[in-house]
């Protein structure tokens, strides 16, 4: 039977996506497989997405491999890493790897930054406007630019007359900063801040690190892959992909068993003693299964943490703003991080550490930062000071509905999507690893792929149909807003001030960004949404939430 085939007459391509990270590539290799023309929009001049733009010195995954690459074999079969956390090169040349197998670039434009779009109800398209003058058209808007595509910066006053050198870590430059004898003063201590701090203490001559919160940052344990090694895991690897894809997290931990509170304090002891030497986010995503819900059992993991750390440090009062004695936040509710020496580096004679809630910075001074207690002087500033993340990089961009209603309107007093992926008002617009989807608290290829793998079925589904148009219904919006805040309040993630909460950024409301009910139950609302016909969206005029 012949399909009907919607009017294409007019459009440069059937669907234009946004980003050349996981989910952008991902999107394109499978688009391209169904015979649409796809053509990807990337602002950075290489593949990576993140892995392009955050080249700071000591840049690495905070995910294991293979847990942190496409589940495609013909990506892995021949591909082999270093180490089990590999650092951004290595990331890079992956990516490499995989333009080479599933031959991206010729549908890529590189160094084409999206700056507005707008939507054509006449044409059924998308007009997207580039900051090299360009406009596309396209039937489908597929928005791949990651939780962190819009670095903050703090108005520090001052900050433009500081006479060293400063750079947020996703601005750092591509040809590199050698920090080797300068005064480095990073401010932040996430994720990033950890990773400068690191590689900065071997070379610098002297290291202020400017700490507001104190990060709960695991150990790493990470090591080195041989060849052999991972020839042999590989039988495994269909395995620990289906494994990902099934569990909360998007990782392969064995899913966490019971409460904290029913093992006695030596089996809890034991337990935790496992899940550190494991390594990597074990002891956050694979531990108890009431850590993240329950105070009291929070309490233990926090504590056993603190233990670990102060043990590290040698200075009793370093390690009282390092690892407090009681917890500044719950354990986990913000992001820990993966470190390798960071709380030894307190130990060497070349790195301070100023505690900027105790005595806040007043202001940026040509010779560098100033806080209440005096200044510190610098050559080099990082601002290791975060995103606006899940939704900036999103708001970012001037994106007009059919309503004349920008993303940015749309969500100003909090974000509504429909299952994380579409809003009212946006027709043929989608967006992955956005809002209210499990973006945050997933391992990033395993989201690329589970939602990617339903936006393919979407848009294959539409072509079948000749459905041309699909919009997100406003009630199923505030539906999805609902389930999202009512799980989060069984949660203690509303008790932290984080960017998972929207909370890091003055003036952005205080929110849960990201799905917080696990990718299970994620997946399973996605499925029975495109089952009973993509519920929830209008499709081409036609009501089909309410048949
Ligand atoms: O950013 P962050 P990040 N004065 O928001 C501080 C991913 N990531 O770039 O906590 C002083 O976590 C702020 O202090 P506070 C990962 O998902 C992954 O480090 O708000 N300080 C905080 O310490 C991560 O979670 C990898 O009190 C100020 C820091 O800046 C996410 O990206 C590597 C301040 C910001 O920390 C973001 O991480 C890197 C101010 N005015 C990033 N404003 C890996 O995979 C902010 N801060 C390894």
């Amino acid at each position: 039977m012949n399909q009907p085939h919607p009017d294409t007459t007019g459009l440069d391509c059937d669907v234009l996506i946004v980003g050349a990270g996981f989910a952008g590539l991902y999107q394109l290799h499978r688009l391209r497989a169904l015979g649409l023309s796809v053509v990807l929009l990337e602002a950075g001049s290489g593949l990576g997405g993140i892995w392009h733009w955050n080249c700071y010195p000591g840049a690495r995954v905070d995910s294991h491999v293979p847990v942190y690459e496409y589940s495609d074999e013909k990506v892995w079969r021949d591909w082999y890493w270093d180490e089990r956390f590999p650092d951004w090169q290595a990331l890079r040349r992956y990516f490499e790897h995989v333009d080479a197998t599933w031959d991206l670039s010729r549908d890529i434009q590189f160094d084409t930054r999206v700056v507005s779009a707008s939507w054509d109800e006449g044409g059924r398209s998308w007009r997207v406007d580039t900051d090299r003058g360009a406009s596309l058209r396209a039937r489908f808007f597929v928005l791949c630019t990651g939780f962190a595509a819009k670095a903050y910066i703090p108005e520090f006053p001052g900050l433009d007359d500081f006479a060293g050198v400063h750079h947020h870590t996703a601005h750092w430059p591509q040809d590199g900063l050698d920090m080797t004898g300068l005064r480095v003063g990073v401010i932040g201590t996430g994720a990033s801040g950890v990773q400068v701090i690191q590689e900065a203490a071997k070379v610098a001559t002297e290291v202020t690190v400017f700490q507001r919160t104190p990060i709960l940052a695991l150990a790493m344990q990470q090591r080195r892959l041989t060849r052999e090694e991972q020839d042999a895991a590989k039988v495994h690897y269909p395995e620990i992909f289906r494994r990902r894809t099934q569990s909360n997290s998007g990782f392969d931990y064995a899913e966490p068993g019971g409460s904290a509170l029913d093992a006695s304090d030596e089996e809890r002891r034991a337990a935790y003693e496992r899940l550190w030497q494991a390594g990597g986010f074990s002891f956050w995503a694979g531990s108890y299964s009431d850590i993240l819900i329950n105070e009291e059992a929070n309490r233990t993991a926090y504590d056993f943490w603190r233990d670990k750390v102060r043990a590290r440090i040698q200075d009793a009062a370093i390690a009282e703003v390092l690892a407090p004695t009681e917890p500044p936040h719950p354990f986990g509710v913000k992001r820990p991080s993966l470190e390798q020496t960071y709380y030894d580096v307190f130990n060497q004679d070349n790195v301070a550490l100023v505690d900027v809630k105790a005595t806040p910075i007043e202001r940026i001074n040509p010779s560098g930062v100033q806080t209440t207690q005096g200044e510190h002087p610098l050559d080099l500033l990082v601002l290791a000071t975060g995103f606006d993340a899940v939704t900036g990089g999103l708001t970012n961009i001037g994106i007009h509905g059919s309503r004349g209603e920008t993303l940015k309107e749309h969500w100003q007093q909090g974000a509504l999507t429909h299952l994380g992926l579409a809003s009212h008002g946006f027709p043929n617009l989608l967006y992955l690893y956005g809002p209210q989807s499990p973006s945050g608290f997933c391992n990033g290829p395993t989201c690329a792929e589970v939602q990617g793998d339903w936006v393919v079925e979407l848009l294959a589904h539409l072509r079948a149909h000749g459905i041309t148009r699909i919009e997100a219904r406003p009630e199923a919006e505030e539906a999805w807003r609902d389930q999202v805040n009512a799980i989060a309040s069984f949660t203690l993630f509303p008790r932290a001030e984080s960017w998972y909460m929207g909370a890091n950024i003055p003036g952005k409301p205080r929110e849960m960004l990201n799905w917080p009910g696990g990718l299970q139950l994620y997946a399973a609302a996605c499925r029975s949404a495109a089952d009973a016909g993509y519920s929830g969206f209008t499709l081409d005029g036609e009501d089909i939430g309410r048949r």
